[in-house]
């Protein structure tokens, strides 16, 4: 397994005492905030363990959402792009995180008003970024990023599937495993610009196993997912299992959690 470059380093946030009052979708019942902090814990081991330095941001509980740092950046291996989250509550997350891309990148980019767009939106592929139209992600702003990207020799696409009911991101139900591989929910591989991607389709009732995310040899996953667990054991990948029901509870999954360079 050799289609991704390698990673360093990872930026992360704690939760903070307010996260049950971030924004959610799902009704699973209230984040237990004990074992948020755990399972935090457990996450940014995980990530120690695949190799990468953390850069630790400090808990915020201005932003309950602000544990989800993936939203507010597109970091690749050519440059760094602050976001301009879609969510309201979330906008101030930014301005929360510049210093520290300043202090780490030479040059660092910026999507402006009218454009938004979640980091979680955006699935890096290669040289190629898949972007999803959403609720978060507006035309201006991929347009913006397709832009950017433009200047480091990277191609975009648009989709927009704002009809799946669920959907928060786009990658909350894709994933890009490096090898011209792309991890899809069913009701995503009709989608045009998913074609000539090798397909790993989730089993219909694992559909949260699909945010996973590839570091360096291991693929991290979510815990609870046996047969999407041996998908990917079937091909070869080695993965690592993470509790992740207080995050699930708001929303957010493993991707969402860190920006990996
Ligand atoms: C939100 O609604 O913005 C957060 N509660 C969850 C964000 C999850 N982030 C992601 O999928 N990249």
């Amino acid at each position: 397994m050799s289609g991704k470059p390698s990673l360093t380093a990872a930026i992360v946030r704690p939760p903070s005492v307010s996260f049950a009052s971030g924004l959610t979708t799902v009704d699973l019942g209230p984040p237990d905030l004990a074992l948020t902090f755990k399972q935090h814990a457990a996450y940014c081991e995980a990530l120690q363990k695949c190799g990468l330095r953390l850069i630790r941001l400090p808990a915020d509980p201005l932003y309950p959402d602000s544990t989800f740092v993936e939203d507010t950046a597109v970091v690749t291996s050519r440059c760094a792009v602050l976001t301009r989250p879609g969510a309201l509550s979330r906008r101030g997350e930014v301005d929360r995180i510049k210093e520290t891309f300043d202090s780490l990148f030479a040059k660092v980019h910026v999507i402006n008003e009218p454009g938004t767009v979640d980091g979680g939106d955006i699935c890096e592929a290669g040289n190629h970024f898949i972007i999803k139209i959403s609720q978060r992600t507006n035309e201006a702003g991929a347009r913006q990023l397709t832009a950017i990207l433009a200047q480091y020799d990277y191609t975009t696409s648009f989709v927009d599937v704002r009809e799946i009911p669920g959907l928060l991101h786009l990658k909350s139900g894709v994933a890009y495993l490096g090898d011209n591989r792309l991890v899809l929910i069913e009701a995503l591989a009709i989608e045009k610009e998913f074609a000539g991607y090798d397909l790993l389709i989730v089993p219909r009732d694992e559909e949260y196993a699909s945010n996973c995310v590839r570091i360096n040899d291991t693929v991290l996953i979510a815990a609870g997912y046996p047969r999407f667990e041996k998908q990917l054991h079937q091909l070869g990948y080695q993965t690592l299992a993470l509790d992740m029901s207080e995050f699930q509870k708001m929303d957010g999954g493993l991707s969402c959690l860190s920006l990996r360079f």
